[in-house]
C-alpha cells in the first residue's frame, strides 16, 4: 500500500476563555496543519501537528508547512508503514520531527483503517480503555490557580501540572503552597512546571521553599546543562519536557540518570513510531512519563489518547489535551473530550474519527 496524494490543510483553533498563558508567551489562537494521506488503494488517513505558538520551542506554524511541502512530491509512492515511511522522510529532510510527526500519525491513521484494527493496536495493545489525563493551569495569581486547582480535582484529574514562571520566584512559591493546601491528602499528583522559564537560582529556590511538597519539576530551567547543575542539589524530582527533542536526547537524559521521567509531545519526538520506542525506553528504566502534545483538535487528541492506552498505567503520568480550550470537534459523534479527568480510548478502526473536511476549506497545498 502505497501513498498516492497528501493534502494538507489550515485551520484555526482559537482559544476559548483566552488568552492561555505560560511562563514566557501567551496565546489566543492556534493555527493547526492537518494532513491527509490517501493511499493507492483508496483507504485515508489523517495527521495533524500545532506548536503553541512560536516561541514555546523550536517550532512554528511556518516551519510544519514548510518543511511538508520539502517532503511532499518525495513521499508519493512511499510505503505506509512508519519505519520505510521515517527512512524515506529522513531522507528528504533532516530534523523537523514535529512535521513529520503530521506525516507518522496520519499513516498509523491509515494503516490501522486499512487493518480494521485502532491504532493502539499497531502500537503494541491498549492496557486500558480509559487513558487518565491532567489539568494544566496557566500562570495565573497564586489564589486564582488554587482555587482552579481545587475545582478540577473535585472534576476527577488524578493528575494537576502547575504552570510558573516569567514573575517573581516569591510569587511562584506561594502558588504552589496554596495549591498544595487546597488539594493535599486527596492523593492528586502534581507537576510544577517552569516551562524553561527559570534560572537555576530560582529553581532551587522554589524546591528548597517547599520541601514538604511532592511535587515533581518539569524543565524548569532552559537547557540541559542548568538541569545538570540543578540534579544534585533540588530536593524534587526532575522531569523534562521541551528538552527532549528527540530519541538521542532522551537516552542520554534517561542513561545518565538526569531525569525522573519526561513530559512529552507526541509531535516534538517525531510522530507514534518514535513515541513507542520513547514508551519502551522509559518502561525499561521504570520511568514515568506523559503522552501529550502542545495543543491541537482531534487529531493530535486522538493520537495521544492511543498511544496513552498502550503505556503502564504504572508510569503513565497522564495524556494532556487541548480539548477543553477549544470549541466544537472535527468529529461531532465521536471527538475525543476528557470527561471526570479520563479520556476514552475511540472506538473503531484507526484514530478512531471522521474528520469533517468540510470544516478545513481548500487545501493549502496539494502533492500527487
Ligand atoms: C501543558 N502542555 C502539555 C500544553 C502546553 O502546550 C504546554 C505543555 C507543557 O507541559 O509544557
Ligand atoms: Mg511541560
Amino acid at each position: 500500500m502505497k501513498i498516492s496524494e497528501i493534502h494538507v490543510y489550515g485551520h484555526a483553533l482559537p482559544v476559548q476563555n483566552g488568552p492561555y498563558r505560560l511562563a514566557m508567551s501567551e496565546v489566543w489562537t492556534l493555527p493547526t496543519t492537518i494532513v491527509k494521506l490517501v493511499a493507492d488503494n483508496g483507504h485515508v488517513g489523517w495527521g495533524e501537528t500545532c506548536p503553541v505558538g512560536a516561541t514555546y520551542a523550536e517550532m512554528h506554524v511556518g516551519g510544519a508547512r514548510a518543511a511538508i511541502a520539502a517532503m511532499g512530491e518525495g513521499l508519493i509512492g512511499a510505503e505506509v508503514a512508519p519505519l520505510p515511511l521515517h527512512r524515506r522522510m529522513d531522507a528528504l529532510l533532516t530534523g523537523h520531527n514535529y512535521a513529520k510527526a503530521a506525516i507518522d500519525i496520519a499513516a498509523h491513521d491509515l494503516l490501522a483503517r486499512s487493518l480494521g484494527v485502532p491504532v493502539a493496536t499497531l502500537l503494541g495493545g491498549a492496557l486500558t480503555d480509559l487513558v487518565p489525563s491532567y489539568y494544566s493551569t496557566i500562570v495565573d495569581t497564586p489564589d486564582e490557580t488554587a482555587r482552579l486547582a481545587a475545582e478540577k480535582a473535585g472534576e476527577g484529574y488524578p493528575r494537576l501540572q502547575i504552570k510558573v514562571g516569567g514573575r517573581a520566584v516569591e510569587i511562584d512559591v506561594e502558588t504552589v503552597r496554596k495549591v498544595w493546601e487546597r488539594i493535599r491528602g486527596r492523593g492528586i499528583r502534581m507537576a510544577v512546571d517552569g516551562n524553561r522559564s527559570l534560572t537555576t537560582r530560582d529553581a532551587l529556590t522554589l524546591s528548597r521553599e517547599c520541601p514538604d511538597i511532592p511535587f515533581v519539576m518539569e524543565q524548569p530551567c532552559n537547557t540541559v546543562e542548568d538541569l545538570q547543575k540543578i540534579r544534585p542539589i533540588v530536593r524534587h524530582a526532575i522531569y523534562m519536557d521541551e528538552n527532549s527533542v528527540n530519541l538521542n536526547t532522551v537516552i542520554s537524559a534517561v542513561g545518565t540518570g538526569l531525569v525522573d521521567g519526561f513530559g512529552m509531545k507526541v509531535t516534538r519526538i517525531g510522530g507514534l513510531q518514535p513515541m513507542r520506542t520513547f514508551r519502551d525506553i522509559c518502561a525499561a528504566r521504570n520511568l514515568p512519563h506523559t503522552c501529550d502534545d502542545s495543543w491541537g483538535g482531534d487529531i493530535i487528541a486522538a493520537a495521544c489518547t492511543h498511544i496513552g492506552a498502550t503505556v503502564n498505567p504504572k508510569l503513565m503520568e497522564g495524556a494532556w489535551l487541548a480539548q477543553p480550550y477549544i470549541a466544537g470537534n472535527y468529529d461531532e459523534r465521536n471527538g475525543v473530550k476528557i470527561v471526570g479527568g479520563h479520556i476514552r480510548l475511540p472506538e473503531g478502526a484507526g484514530l478512531g474519527i471522521e474528520p469533517d473536511e468540510g470544516l478545513f476549506g481548500a487545501p493549502v497545498a496539494s502533492f500527487g
